[in-house]
């Protein structure tokens, strides 16, 4: 019988505090039954966000390497996941994976670029020309309103329309041939998303409860949990819809306690939720 553990290669960081990249991914991904190669790009000891003096140990030289040996081992890989890159070298290193990839797996790749209307400081006019090249390749990508503004070079705004953003994702959808989920669209008392699976011919909404909180790591928790659904064989519309309600829920849970944001979701409180929806 042929194994049923599908594997992904997944590229990001790793940080030892704070709750994002792979310190949620891999059990994120392992609750849904999805096995993580993790593919690292940098080890730092916490995220960026938030903290300051921490250690940064860069592996871009080590990227290529590290994918041709496990191209090698003869393994069947089912999907690709790249997310927070640190320079424009190791977005070009992505682009020549997903080049070897693009026809054998799924390649989703999420453009962490910025958030709340601003790129992140480590970013520069090169990665993004990059990253617009990237996501060309893509089967799925996944940027928030912030990233997805600035993929299309508009301006961030504080509120969005719904005609805005119909017309940022068929925006989005001129930049890759592949499916497009905008998340972290705020309404009133709602987070939204937006997503297209017909190269921007039809642009559907997606709802949630609004929690009011930021914490670092939630977009990592919410592609993470898009692909495992979508290796389950769920379609885009509920792989959305159960990634969303699962942030919600994992963030109203952690709104009740009083601890520093910087640190992420109280993720391992609630993983047994992803068993439980299996
Ligand atoms: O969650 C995105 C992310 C990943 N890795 C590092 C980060 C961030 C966001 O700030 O700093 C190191």
């Amino acid at each position: 019988m042929n194994n049923p553990v599908k594997k992904v290669i997944a590229v990001h960081d790793l940080s030892g505090f704070g709750r994002c990249s792979f310190s949620v991914i891999i059990p994120t991904m392992s609750a849904l039954g999805v096995q993580v190669c993790p593919l690292p790009t940098a080890v730092l000891s916490t995220h960026t966000g938030g903290y300051t003096g921490f250690t940064f140990r860069d592996l871009t030289e080590d990227i290529v390497p590290y994918f041709d040996h496990l191209m090698s081992l003869g393994t069947t890989f089912h999907a690709f996941y790249s997310g927070f890159l640190g320079n424009a070298s190791q977005i070009e290193q992505v682009e020549y994976m997903i080049d070897r990839v693009k026809d054998k797996m799924t390649v989703l790749v999420d453009p962490v670029m910025g958030e709340d209307g601003e790129l992140y400081s480590t970013y520069n006019d090169e990665m993004m020309h990059g990253m617009k090249k990237l996501v060309a390749n893509a089967h799925i990508i996944t940027p928030n309103v912030t990233e997805a503004c600035f993929l299309i070079d508009e301006e961030p705004k504080d509120f969005y329309t719904s005609d805005d953003i119909k017309r940022m994702v068929r925006g989005l959808t001129k930049l890759t041939g592949g499916k497009v989920v905008v998340t972290g669209i705020e309404g009133d008392r709602s987070v939204n998303c937006a997503f297209s699976d017909d190269g921007g011919v039809t642009v559907n909404f997606t709802s949630n409860k609004r929690v009011g909180r930021q914490y670092p790591g939630t977009g990592d928790i919410f592609a993470s949990v898009l692909l495992g659904r979508l290796l389950q064989g769920k379609t885009l519309e509920d792989a959305i819809k159960n990634s969303s309600a699962f942030v919600r829920s994992v963030m109203e849970y952690s709104v009740q306690f009083d601890y520093p944001e910087r640190e992420g979701v109280l993720l391992e409180a609630k993983l047994h939720e992803l068993f439980e929806n299996s």
